[in-house]
C-alpha cells in the first residue's frame, strides 16, 4: 500500500505544547507529516502583527522536530489546494479553530480538524510575558 501523506499549516509562533500536540496527532494520521508555515506577511495580514520569531526561525523550529518530514512557506491561505495538490497529501489536518474554514478542499484530500489544546495559545503567552516587565 502506498504511504499516507498528511499536511497541515499554522504559523507555530512561540512555539508551545498546543502546538507539538497538534503536530503529533497529525503525524499518527499518516506516514508522513508535511508542514506549511506561514510566512511572516501572511501572517501580518492574518492577524495585523508580526510574528515574534521570523520566517525563518519558525521554519527551522518545525523542521527540528522529529514527526515532521517536510516543512515549505505557506504564502496564501487561498492557495491551500495548490499545496495539498503539490505535496501529493492525502489528508489535510488543522485545529478546530479552523472548523469548517478548509471544507472547500475536500474535493482533493479528507480534512480533518482536531480538538486545541486547552489554555494555552500564543496571544496568551505574549500577553503574559510582556504583563511580567
Ligand atoms: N493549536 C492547538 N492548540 C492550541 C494552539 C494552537 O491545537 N492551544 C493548533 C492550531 O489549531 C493550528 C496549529 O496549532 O492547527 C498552529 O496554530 P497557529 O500557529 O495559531 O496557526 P494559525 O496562525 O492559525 O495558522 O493556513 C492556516 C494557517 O496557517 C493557520
Amino acid at each position: 500500500m502506498s504511504q499516507r501523506t498528511v499536511i497541515t499549516f499554522g504559523t507555530f509562533d512561540v512555539f508551545h505544547v498546543g502546538h507539538v500536540r497538534v503536530l503529533q496527532r497529525a503525524a499518527e494520521l499518516g506516514d508522513r507529516l508535511v508542514v506549511g508555515v506561514s510566512s511572516d506577511a501572511l501572517n501580518l495580514s492574518k492577524k495585523g502583527r508580526a510574528p515574534v520569531f521570523n520566517e525563518d526561525e519558525r521554519r527551522e523550529i518545525i523542521r527540528s522536530l522529529r514527526v515532521v518530514d517536510e516543512v515549505f512557506l505557506e504564502e496564501s491561505l487561498e492557495k491551500k489546494r495548490d499545496y495539498i495538490v503539490e505535496h501529493h497529501a492525502d489528508v489535510l489536518v488543522m485545529g478546530d479553530d479552523w472548523a469548517g474554514r478548509f471544507d472547500w478542499v475536500k474535493d482533493v484530500c479528507d480534512v480533518v480538524y482536531l480538538p486545541r489544546t486547552p489554555s494555552v495559545s500564543t496571544t496568551g503567552l505574549i500577553e503574559h510575558i510582556s504583563s511580567l516587565s
